[in-house]
């Protein structure tokens, strides 16, 4: 059994989310983790998947990623075990419960985001207007940065209080945009207000909690340092696939694991991480500890 990450959240913290709609963290994993998940970041992006498995989403990769974007893989935790030992961790799947107040907490996806030097923009977005494929579509995410991070670096900026806002719709490119806040300062003026934006400053192994409809996005990194982060999009354990709304977002993607004639989400595909009652997906630490098992040169 790995050990669960401890991560305090109490009353104040819950009290701060709640009027932010975003959490700061100086500790989410322990620094000893950084050399092993940089070591995979290179080796996903290499197409070299331990499991064997190829991640959901595999939006870069050396042979031909443009250099200019962010490299960005989807689901890592499915072809590497260190990116695993992370994102389906218990103790960052019950800060998630405890801050959301749900009664149990379920990876949606992961994201390994890797920003080298030069690299361009990600767009302002909410994550929850990609969502009605499930409901409830409630959504949290814990965003944990690999390397120290800075304004200049093309860390992740955050709205404060824009989970309060309009639910807005999907609009604007994630990758590059030509005016990475255009979506968010539209929605900003539709309120009436001048929004605050506040950039995730963290030692490496820190990050953030945020709610799924506060506004956020990233600049270029004009930093000379790599900008990695690892990110888990957390959903409620009770949730279920809404069929009808399966071509929306990223539904085409991830309805393929519906079950015929069902529309609970299947734990090998969606593993719960916590839950009030001491549930957790029992495949989740024989997935992790087993030895490596392949790689694409083997
Ligand atoms: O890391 C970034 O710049 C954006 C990440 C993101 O969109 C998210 O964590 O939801």
């Amino acid at each position: 059994m790995t050990d669960a990450t401890s991560i305090e959240i109490g009353d104040g913290e819950r009290a701060r989310f709640a009027r932010d709609g975003f959490l700061f963290v100086e500790r989410l994993i322990d620094s000893a983790r950084l050399p092993r998940l940089h070591a995979a970041f290179e080796d996903l992006f290499a197409g070299k998947f331990e499991t064997g498995v190829r991640p959901d989403e595999v939006n870069w990769q050396v042979a031909d990623g443009d250099p200019q974007r962010t490299r960005q893989i989807c689901n890592g935790w499915k072809a590497n075990r260190e990116v695993a030992r992370v994102v389906l961790d218990a103790g960052i799947g019950r800060a998630i419960g405890r801050l959301a107040g749900w009664p149990g907490v379920r990876i949606m996806i992961d994201n390994v985001l890797w920003k080298p030097p030069a690299t361009r923009s990600l767009g302002f977005h909410q994550d929850s207007a990609y969502l009605s494929w499930f409901t409830p579509s409630d959504l949290l995410t814990c965003w944990i940065a690999l390397d120290d991070t800075r304004a200049d670096g093309g860390t992740m900026e955050l709205v404060r209080g824009s989970h309060r806002w309009q639910p807005g719709e999907p609009e604007g490119e994630f990758h590059a945009p030509e005016d990475y806040r255009r979506p968010m300062l539209d929605a900003a003026a539709r309120e009436g207000v001048e929004p605050e934006i506040v950039y995730v400053e963290v030692p490496a192994g820190g990050g953030s909690f945020h709610h799924g409809w506060t506004w956020h996005g990233s600049g270029e990194n004009r930093s000379d340092r790599p900008r990695r982060s690892l990110v888990l999009h957390a959903m409620r354990s009770d949730v279920e696939y809404v069929p009808a709304r399966l071509h929306q977002g990223i539904g085409p993607i991830y309805g393929r694991y519906r079950r015929l004639g069902d529309n609970r989400l299947d734990e090998n595909y969606f593993p719960i991480l916590w839950r009030e009652d001491g549930y957790r997906t029992a495949g989740i630490e024989a997935f992790l500890s087993a030895p490596e098992s392949c790689s694409r040169d083997d």
